[in-house]
């Protein structure tokens, strides 16, 4: 191990945390077990063995979106051939087909619709929660948040306490994409920048929201972007203590509009989620999301610093869209069947990390 490493190494066994330049010796170090290694290192002294999952849905209600990502292969125009939107009543009937089959999660999040007024998502969140109680509703991206203040006319801190007063229980972490404006000039430059993303996420964790944060990684960003992203997701974590887990999320390329974009390999999917996890020292939970890795690589990330696996998902359109070849679904035992081959522990979670029953 070099003494970059060793002194790396240290850090970890003392709790102290590494520097940005150490996160980029790592991200070029050749030496993908001993990062990994690294990795386990400080994810053991936080997780021990256990390995968390949910019985989760997702349900994208809608694919029409102002936006016009060049990432994205699930956004359509507004008549466009594909597009939909869900009407109530099917978000309502997926909602407590997921709440029967024992999930304890709908995940939803949807495209910037031109014209469903903010109105529409507080009745849905209120039929869900009358129809599905046992549900926790993770929704919403601070984009979407941002949206509704724009369509609603009102402040962000009001939105949201409208949402959490209709049943909203937490935030997913998409929208994060990288946070750095060069990039995403280039790539989502209608979205909103990534300052705003860091605001209007900060004043959810004031008002008591949870919520997660992902990096879309593999398209056209450097090492160094990626470490500013984390960066900026460490300092606001040691502000609010609000994230509860970091997603890296592989870039799948099909039907995209990304220009020379690469796409993710193994190794550099390995290297990712495990860097994430040495340098986000303030995040418990990093989850490898396997709709995005494909399952074996999200099993081999279980000795690279990953302590969750996400959920049972069972109805995925992002990443399916744009190529990805994961399963729709998966059923718990399988992936009890990953963790345990994994040499792991099994832990179904809800959504706030409670234990619901360890394997
Ligand atoms: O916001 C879009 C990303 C996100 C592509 O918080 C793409 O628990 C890869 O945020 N290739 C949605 N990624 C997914 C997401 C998520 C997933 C699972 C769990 C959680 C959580 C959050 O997917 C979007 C965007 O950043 N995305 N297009 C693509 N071609």
């Amino acid at each position: 191990m070099t003494s970059v490493l060793q002194n790396i190494r240290s850090k970890i066994e003392h709790g102290a945390r590494i520097s940005d330049d150490e996160a980029l010796e790592l991200f070029a170090s050749p030496d993908l077990l001993a990062v990994g290694e690294l990795a386990a290192l400080a994810n053991r002294r936080e997780n021990g063995d256990r390995v968390y999952f949910n019985a989760n849905r997702h349900i994208n209600y809608t694919n029409i979106c102002v936006n016009r990502c060049t990432f994205c292969a699930f956004h359509k125009e507004a008549g466009e051939k594909g597009c939909y939107t869900l009407t109530l009543d099917d978000i309502l009937a997926r909602a407590a087909e997921a709440q029967a089959a024992g999930a304890t999660e709908i995940h939803m999040v949807g495209g910037l619709h031109p014209d469903l007024p903010f109105d529409f998502y507080l009745k849905m969140l209120a039929a869900i929660r009358a129809e599905s109680p046992d549900l926790h509703i993770k929704a919403f991206t601070a984009v979407e948040i941002d949206y509704f203040a724009q369509i609603s006319q009102q402040s962000v801190e009001q939105v949201i306490a409208a949402l959490r007063e209709a049943g909203l229980g937490s935030m997913p972490g998409g929208g994060a994409e990288i946070l750095g404006q060069e990039v995403r000039d280039k790539i989502c430059p209608e979205k909103i920048s990534g300052a705003r993303w860091l605001e209007v996420t900060e004043q959810a964790h004031r008002a008591g929201l949870k919520t997660n944060a992902t990096m879309l990684f593999g398209h056209l960003e450097t090492f160094a972007e990626r470490v500013d992203h984390l960066g900026r997701l460490r300092a606001l974590q040691d502000r609010t203590g609000g994230f509860q887990a970091f997603i890296p999320l592989a870039f799948q390329p099909d039907n995209t509009r990304v220009p020379g974009a690469r796409g993710v390999g193994g190794v550099d999917a390995l290297k990712t989620l495990a860097v994430s996890r040495i340098y986000l020292d303030n995040f418990r939970h990093l989850k490898a999301y396997w709709v995005m890795l494909g399952l074996k690589i999200a099993q081999v990330a279980l000795a690279f610093g990953v302590n969750d696996l996400d959920g049972t998902v069972v109805e995925e359109k992002i990443g399916h869209d744009a190529g990805a070849d994961s399963p729709q679904a998966l059923g718990k035992e399988q992936i009890i069947g990953l963790i345990r081959k994994a040499g792991k522990v099994p832990v179904e979670r809800d959504t706030l990390y409670r234990e619901i029953r360890v394997y």
